[in-house]
């Protein structure tokens, strides 16, 4: 067995390294000590194993020893490849099901059969307009009823294009797809088809399959992310900014907690509502209130749109039951640990499983639709309530570690943000800024936290380097929560930006009233990195070019997700240079690896021939930034920007 990590070496976070600490006295197992004791399959890692069929698994040696051929003939290039293809499928899927689920409730919340109501009607009839739907003379509810069945015929349609994408694509990138042949008709077809394209006997061919993966990139992106995004604002309300608290500090031992996590805010919006009703309830319980906290990115749609604080990030789930003082932990979909579980069982925890395809052995299952949202959200609240009583007060330990944050910075907040200082054309600012060289680029860092990594280090070292070269970084998912509890989301964080960052950070900030914008704008969930893809197309709109012309990277330094990787072949699939920190199990096959990161000598086709963007793999965060610098000043030059 390989020895433990120091707590030091697990997380740079002070609040997580208390907690871990606490949990390994009272010997409570975490996802870092299994992490410990796992030794990564190095067939598995390179993904050079293949298990589509009885016959193997077959595994190919990339030295050379042994078969280099699986049983039926496959070659290594074509295990790696398919073995990528279904890894971005794991990664689309989620998505896709995400924005179904959404558009579903939607559609009962227009027919009167779910008890949601539109928050954002400019919003809905901007969407309306953007898929071609009438919108005059008609009532708020009928239009809504017209978009979610526009969405569901996204799911449904045999021939055409995702109407999602005919919406929000670019145009230059949408020419580029079709003359590829890769424009997708319905997410579930494309979803099924990649599942048989991967099956045993059938596609075989490395560059089809990885072509499929762009497909499956473009699925992601326009049934998951632009899809969630578009109707989650339309029902819960487009976020503005906000300011609010982060990490383990946030937990309060006077009042009943409640974490809410996974991804999915139909439910949880819910549960924030009847929350502050049941109030009496808690306060006749005992306690003084209720308190709810954010876990992952069911954490980051209700920061962004109600200020709820977040307690943790993925790596870091199962601590929060530590603290001894969490009454329930509501779950919906996607980054679930099983081993919150087994942790929750070491204290009065009761995890609440609310989906019917997704539970967890020995959780507590409180079935949710959108029909009985709110019967399912005030059992959750009164279950919470009634395990106060249970909560051992020796077990109690609340490290005081929390940090402000400003999060809510939707397109629609930093374009009106920006107007304040030129009102007729407000990305004018932004522009110039970017044409001059006093910001460099945009940079997105996305995704995770990964209990093999340290936690937070990646995500954090990235940033920084980037801010004090100009980069304007925005940020998503976990990899947000990173850059929340270090500081990158406050003023303090300025510190790390370099002059001509900063300067433009300052005057937006003073024209909104503000002492500056914080270093990193916290632009929501996973789901929501169709807002900086919004933002890129606006940018790229104005100036006439391709996204991928743009001085633009993402960057996903410490992900363990699949979602990572299929929300970043959407991107490549722009022309946009995309970093991970982590493996994406390639390596395997010198093919694969070098058509992803467009290092082919060979006159045959790579990612970067082919699209302008490749895939950046590299752990070290700093030779990562340097990497995603030069491919920026690549790209400000040959759009004749001064470097
Ligand atoms: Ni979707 S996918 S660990 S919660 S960001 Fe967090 Fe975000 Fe990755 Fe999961």
């Amino acid at each position: 067995m390989k020895k433990a990590r120091t707590v030091e070496e697990v997380s740079m976070d002070p609040a997580v390294q208390q907690l871990l600490t606490k949990a390994r006295q009272e010997g409570v197992e975490t996802a870092f000590d299994r992490a410990d004791a796992h030794t990564a399959c190095g067939f598995g890692a390179t993904g050079v194993c293949c298990n589509h069929c009885l016959e193997g698994p077959c595994r190919i040696a990339p030295n050379g020893k042994g078969p280099q051929r699986g049983i039926c003939g496959a070659s290594l290039d074509t295990i790696v490849a398919r073995n990528f293809l279904m890894k971005l499928t794991e990664g689309a899927a989620p998505h896709a099901e995400h924005g179904r689920e959404v558009a579903l409730a939607l559609l009962e919340a227009a027919e009167g059969k779910a008890p949601y109501e539109i928050r954002d009607p400019q919003k809905l009839l901007r969407v309306a307009d953007g898929l071609g739907i009438e919108t005059h003379g008609r009532e708020v509810n009928e239009i809504a009823r017209a978009v979610a069945l526009k969405a569901l015929e996204d799911f449904q349609q045999q021939t055409g294009v995702l109407n999602w994408l005919r919406y929000r694509g670019q145009k230059k990138s949408v020419a580029k797809w079709e003359e590829l042949g890769l424009l997708p008709v319905n997410a579930h077809l494309e979803i099924a088809q990649s599942v048989t394209r991967t099956a045993m006997g059938c596609d075989a061919d490395p560059l089809n399959l990885l072509l499929g993966g762009l497909r499956m990139g473009l699925v992601d992106g326009y049934s998951g992310l632009h899809m969630s995004t578009d109707l989650q604002d339309i029902l819960f309300g487009t976020p503005t900014a906000v300011k609010a608290e982060y990490n383990m500090g946030v937990l309060d031992a006077k009042k009943i907690n409640i974490a809410v996590h996974g991804h999915l805010p139909l439910l949880s919006e819910k549960i924030v509502t009847w929350a502050k009703q049941l109030r009496h309830e808690a306060l006749a319980a005992g306690s003084e209130g209720i308190n709810l906290v954010g876990v992952c990115c069911t954490g980051n749609e209700l920061l962004m749109r109600q200020g709820v604080p977040v307690a943790t990030s993925f790596s870091s789930q199962e601590l929060v039951i530590v603290s001894g003082v969490l009454e329930a932990m509501v779950v919906d979909v996607q980054c679930i640990m099983p081993g919150i579980q087994q942790v929750a069982e070491c204290y009065h925890t009761e995890i609440i499983t609310t989906l019917p395809y997704v539970k967890i052995p020995g959780a507590n299952h409180v079935d949710f639709h959108p029909d009985n949202a709110d019967e399912a959200a005030q059992a959750i609240v009164r279950r919470a309530i009634a395990n106060y009583g249970k909560r051992n007060p020796d077990k109690v330990a609340i490290p005081t570690v929390k940090t402000e944050a400003y999060a809510g910075f939707s397109v629609e907040q930093i374009v009106g943000a920006l107007s304040a200082l030129n009102e007729q054309n407000p990305l004018a600012p932004l522009l110039d800024a970017i044409v001059s060289g006093q910001i460099r680029g945009v940079a997105a860092i996305v995704g995770c936290t990964n209990p093999r990594e340290q936690q937070n280090v990646g995500n954090v070292a990235v940033a920084r380097e980037l801010l004090k070269h100009n980069v304007l970084v925005v940020a998503t998912g976990c990899s947000a929560h990173s850059l929340a509890k270090h500081d990158l989301m406050n003023e303090k964080g300025l510190e790390y930006c370099g002059e001509g960052l900063r300067a433009v950070l300052k005057a937006v900030g003073n024209a909104v009233g503000m002492e500056s914008l914080p270093p990193t704008l916290h632009m929501g969930s996973c789901v929501d990195n169709s807002r900086p893809a919004d933002l890129l197309t606006t940018i790229a709109d104005t100036l006439d070019v391709h996204i991928g012309q743009l001085p633009v990277v993402g960057t996903c330094p410490e992900t363990h997700s699949p979602k990572a990787l299929s929300i970043g072949t959407y991107f490549l699939a722009h022309g946009v240079d995309v970093h991970v920190g982590v493996s994406p199990q390639v390596k395997g096959s010198e093919w694969v690896t070098q058509t992803l990161t467009g290092d082919r000598t060979d006159e045959e086709l790579n990612l970067d021939k082919l699209f302008g963007g490749k895939l950046i793999y590299e752990t070290d965060p700093f030779l990562a930034a340097q990497k995603m610098l030069d491919r920026i000043d690549l790209k400000r030059r040959a759009l004749g920007l001064s470097v």
